[in-house]
């Protein structure tokens, strides 16, 4: 069993897919075992996202990352961390396989609705950045 950290971006939760995305998810046979909304200050989103800290969008990603509320979760399956991807589909929506939650409903490069840990490494820093042990069921 895998757990990865995947986040409904502003931008999906101001279009109201939340349940979507989770149930994309669970369809596919991955398990939800922790989830809870919040919104990122600015300092928050560049924590998240320090490994982009020299990348020329980090200020516009940090700038959208905390324009509104997110809702966090830990995925949990076989696999967890590439399914969670394949599901999302890749980075860019114009590149992204048909089907894919990207290719369904993100804008551009940038505001592409979810986040998925790419790598266990990236899970163990991304899910307890937002969860203690408790919360993960
Ligand atoms: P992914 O989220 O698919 O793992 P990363 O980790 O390369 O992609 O990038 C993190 C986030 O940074 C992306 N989800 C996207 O919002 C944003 N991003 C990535 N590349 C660009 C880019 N060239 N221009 C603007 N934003 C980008």
């Amino acid at each position: 069993m895998e757990k990865t950290l995947s986040i409904v971006k502003p931008d999906g939760v101001k279009k109201n897919i939340i349940g979507e995305v989770i149930t994309r998810f669970e369809k596919s046979g991955l398990r939800i075992a922790a989830l809870r909304m919040l919104r990122l200050s600015k300092e928050d989103a560049k924590n998240f996202y320090i490994v982009h800290k020299e990348r020329p969008f980090y200020d516009s990603l940090t700038d959208f990352m905390s324009e509104g509320p997110i809702a966090v979760m830990v995925v949990e399956g076989d696999n967890a961390i590439s399914r969670v991807r394949e599901i999302m589909g890749a980075t860019n929506p114009k590149d992204a396989a048909p089907g894919t939650i990207r290719a369904d409903f993100a804008s551009d490069i940038e505001h592409n609705i979810v986040h998925g840990s790419d790598s266990p490494v990236s899970a163990s820093f991304e899910i307890p950045f937002f969860f203690s042990s408790l919360d993960i069921n």
